[in-house]
């Protein structure tokens, strides 16, 4: 066993060339921005449930609460593409998640999982699109191959709302409800971290990553 593992050590060496790399992880302790009262004009909100999302707690519906974190550079390696296509769902009246990133050139999926009509639409730059309204089991795909941040709705329900991330860089994340973050892998180097959070001013900060997991909290 001993030897396979120095064989295999081995191997990976002389594929990977240098294969130093460092997760980042940390917390952005940000309280989210006050919204604006968001008037509910929607016609099926009376059917439903008080919204919950699948580990039983609520208000996954609020994109305030989680940060999206990166890291810009000047050597950055490729974006790989996820083996899994990623999903946005609407489901108990939310988009779930509520906040997403992904690298450029990326394709996300839609699915309907609500027994009634949603509609998908961005009038964002970075991409453009109306996905027109259907019924539970359905989705749609979008592929995003700009880079930018895209605010998504749906035309039926006033107070659904989301936001994607796409990212030319392959470091970002997005943090879970509670502001933790993870970015895996991070080639040793200089780079500047950036933090958005809904309605928030960006936060940016230098950092030197070196072959040691880093650790930062940002307030
Ligand atoms: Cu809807």
């Amino acid at each position: 066993m001993k030897l396979h593992n120095l064989t295999l050590t081995f191997l990976l060496l002389l594929i990977g060339g240098n294969l130093a790399a460092a997760d980042l992880t940390g917390v952005v302790n940000r309280k989210p921005a006050e919204q604006a009262a968001t008037k509910t004009v929607d016609r099926y909100r009376e059917r439903t449930a008080a919204p919950t999302n699948d580990n039983g707690s609520t208000c996954a519906c609020n994109p305030g609460l989680y940060s999206v974190v990166w890291l810009t550079g000047d050597s950055l390696p490729p974006i790989t593409q996820p083996k899994t296509t990623p999903t946005m769902a609407q489901k108990d009246m939310m988009f779930q998640p509520a906040v997403l990133s992904v690298g450029v050139g990326t394709t996300v999926s839609f699915p309907n999982r609500d027994p009634f009509f949603h509609n998908v639409f961005s009038y964002s730059k970075p991409r453009k699109f109306d996905l027109g309204r259907y019924p539970e089991g359905e989705t749609a795909e979008v592929v995003f191959d700009k880079a930018g941040v895209i605010k998504v709705f749906c035309e039926i329900h006033y107070s659904m709302r989301a936001y994607i991330h796409v990212f030319e860089t392959p470091y970002f994340a997005t943090s879970d409800d509670k502001g933790s973050f993870s970015i895996p892998n991070i080639r040793p180097g200089q780079y500047v971290v950036h933090v958005w959070q809904e309605n928030l001013p960006e936060i940016t900060r230098e950092i030197t990553v070196t072959d040691q997991p880093m650790r930062m909290e940002i307030e």
